[in-house]
């Protein structure tokens, strides 16, 4: 029943014109790989619902997109290939720390010369060294960047991938951090322009549906040997670890890892069959400025390579 559910999504929103670029650079970076190099897929971001078919209005999903653009940099250099799927003009791997105003890089020299401004002594050094870090990955075809923008997008990518990796088996890993909606207003029922304020409109009444359990589609048919991680997020942390808990049974993967909205960056449970590890940043980390993600990512790399050997 699920499963029409989320064919059914697949008909009503057919696929965006750059699906068979997208499946074309897939296929080529898998078929690049060794074969003794594992490959995941990075979600990252969040999803955008329009509101409209001619949109002026939307719905987004809360994410900056700094757990999908450090645990990405993290499984590069812990050897994996990485399809980074993000949302576009979200964080980048390697170059995260450079986000916000381009402006901010530069400073005015204290010449009177007519091209007076220069990259920021402080940024040099750091700018240049993780533009080498970037353009080496891609040259070593570890990382392969991909922006979605809609709902629609990112699940057709998802789709499209998760049916390229098929191919690698076990030595594919799912790492599910983007922040997907949990509903949308399905085209049929959408407003074709702009919806309208003025007189005698009090208030704007929506119904959206809810989005088709993918994850459901992903475990059992997608990519069925693969490792798959999806995490939760929550605001109220009297449910987190039930709702972590039953995305877990629900769909049967191996880890839901559950954060709180306000705590994420030093907080984090690995949820797995019965047991909950909570990780916690110590004072020591924060003063050093060691990232959560580099715990995270080390952990499922274990756990994937524990899954291969049995
Ligand atoms: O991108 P970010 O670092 O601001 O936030 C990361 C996150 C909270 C979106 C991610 O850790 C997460 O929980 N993603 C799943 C969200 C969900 O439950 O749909």
């Amino acid at each position: 029943m699920e499963n029409e559910d989320a064919m059914r999504f697949f008909i009503e929103n057919p696929a965006p014109p750059t699906l068979s670029d997208v499946e074309n650079k897939v296929n080529k970076f898998i078929d690049l790989q060794p074969e003794n190099r594992n490959v995941v897929l990075v979600t990252s971001g969040g999803t955008l619902v329009p509101m409209e078919k001619n949109m002026v209005r939307y719905i987004d999903n809360f994410s900056a997109g700094s757990r999908g653009a450090a645990s990405a940099e993290y499984f590069c250099k812990a050897g994996y290939a990485v399809i980074f799927l993000y949302r576009n003009f979200s964080m980048m791997p390697f170059v995260r720390h450079f986000e916000g105003p381009w402006t901010n890089l530069f400073a005015k020299k204290d010449d009177e010369s007519p091209l007076s401004w220069e990259i920021k002594d402080s940024l040099r050094n750091m700018l240049s060294n993780s533009l080498e870090d970037l353009e080496l990955m891609k040259e070593q075809n570890q990382l392969l960047c991909l922006p979605y923008t809609m709902l629609t997008e990112y699940l057709w990518y998802l789709k499209t991938v998760a049916e390229g990796l098929k191919c690698l088996r076990s030595r594919a890993l799912f790492y599910l951090a983007a922040a997907v909606s949990d509903f949308h207003i399905p085209a049929q029922d959408m407003s074709e322009h702009k919806i309208q304020s003025g007189a005698g409109k009090d208030k704007l009444e929506l119904t959206m549906r809810p989005v088709p359990k993918f994850l459901r589609y992903l475990v059992d048919s997608w990519a069925p040997e693969a490792l798959i991680i999806s995490f939760k997020l929550e605001t109220d942390e009297n449910i987190l670890i039930h709702k972590a808990r039953a995305a877990l049974h629900r769909y049967n993967h191996q880890l839901v890892i559950a954060n709180l909205l306000t705590t994420r960056k030093r907080s984090v449970a690995f949820v797995i069959h019965d047991s909950v590890m909570w990780l916690h940043l110590s004072e020591d980390d924060l003063r050093n400025g060691v990232e959560i993600e580099y715990y995270i990512v080390s952990q499922c790399v274990k756990l994937h390579k524990e899954k291969n050997l049995t």
